[in-house]
């Protein structure tokens, strides 16, 4: 029997948590049958809302699933932890200002990496989709001195996906037939949805839709597609969250198509003239556990101008958090 693969969640509770657990648990992260143990932690006000998760998980006789962990303690949650989930967040509560909420999840992740350097693998892959996701892997790496920043990223993966949806709607293709999407910076409403190196069964797709919808009402369709599932469902978007968590980790971890590429918020080299020591989300091919920024693109001068825009607002954010001195 192969060792049990530790996989740690954390708001393991939440909308996006209770869809996830599940689909890990089933097998799509690792493969089917392959054994795992789920690590899920969450806040104490929320422990007997996990124990009842931890009952469900029982109920599905799930295969893969050795071992359900729950506590509120992170050093018990990360022990081992190969695979991490960084779910849980402080939200925005009413007349919360944005730089309260970066302080509030500052000290949340500043202390998660702390003990995720202590006690997880130090190969872990850490993969933070609690907002502002990508500030807060900054904190949460620059706070586990002895982790490779590399092994740190953000979640863009739900808006890659959904932006090769719609390209999919536009053309009427089937999703599976869109390569080369990017979604460029910051999870947020500055991320620029860029198009114009995607291919549709192999065709360019600046030749199958015009110009003034690939980068108007495309671009908004994307950055408003979050706002849009709220206000039709009355809540966020969370099995399309929790399925691109899974696809970021699969990928990050097992590789990318040939050929294609997919977007991840990664620690900036300063490639396409994104800021140095920010997550900026950039396509990336992936191979053997790790990741590479795709080189030699020529974005145009609208492209440029967006990555600099949403550049600026993750600069912003850093000094915030370095205000903080966390
Ligand atoms: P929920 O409010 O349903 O769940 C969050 C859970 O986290 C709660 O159960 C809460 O008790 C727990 N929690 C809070 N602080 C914690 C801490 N310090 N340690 C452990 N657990 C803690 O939110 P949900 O809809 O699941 O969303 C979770 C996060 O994902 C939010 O920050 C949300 O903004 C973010 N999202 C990020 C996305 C992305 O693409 N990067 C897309 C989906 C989602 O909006």
């Amino acid at each position: 029997m192969p060792q049990s693969t530790q996989i740690a969640i954390t708001g393991a509770a939440g909308q996006i948590g209770y869809q996830l657990a599940f689909r890990i648990a089933s097998g799509q992260l690792l493969g089917y049958g392959q054994p795992l143990t789920l690590r899920l932690i969450e806040i104490a006000p929320a422990m007997k809302a996990l124990e009842g998760v931890a009952m469900e998980l029982a109920d599905c006789a799930f295969e893969s699933l050795h071992e359900v962990i729950i506590s509120d303690r992170l050093e018990e949650g990360f022990r081992g932890a190969e695979y991490v989930f960084l779910v849980g967040a402080k939200p925005r509560g009413p007349g919360m200002e944005r730089s309260d909420l970066l302080a509030e999840n500052a000290r949340i992740f500043s202390r998660q990496g702390a003990v995720l350097n202590e006690q997880a693998d130090e190969r872990a892959k850490v993969l933070v989709v609690g907002n502002p996701a990508n500030t807060n892997a900054l904190i949460a790496a620059s706070n586990a001195p002895d982790m490779d920043p590399r092994n740190f990223s953000a979640m863009t993966r739900l808006d890659h996906n959904r932006a090769c949806a719609q390209l999919a709607a536009r053309t009427g293709h089937h999703v599976s037939s869109v390569e080369r999407m990017i979604i460029w910076g910051n999870h947020s409403a500055t991320q620029y949805p860029d198009l114009s190196q995607a291919l549709v069964d192999g065709e360019p797709a600046m030749a199958l839709v015009d110009a003034g919808w690939a980068r108007g009402e495309f671009i908004a369709t994307v950055q408003q597609r979050g706002a849009s599932v709220i206000e039709a469902r009355g809540t966020s978007s969370a099995a399309s969250a929790a399925s691109a968590a899974i696809d970021h980790m699969r990928d990050w971890a097992h590789g990318t198509r040939d050929g294609d590429w997919v977007s991840m918020a990664v620690p900036s080299d300063g490639s396409y003239g994104a800021p140095d020591g920010v997550y900026f989300s950039y396509p990336v091919r992936c191979a053997d556990g790790a990741w590479e920024i795709v080189q030699g693109l020529d974005p145009d001068e609208f492209s440029r101008d967006r990555i600099r825009m949403t550049g600026e607002e993750l600069l912003e954010e850093r000094n915030a958090a370095n205000e903080l001195a966390l």
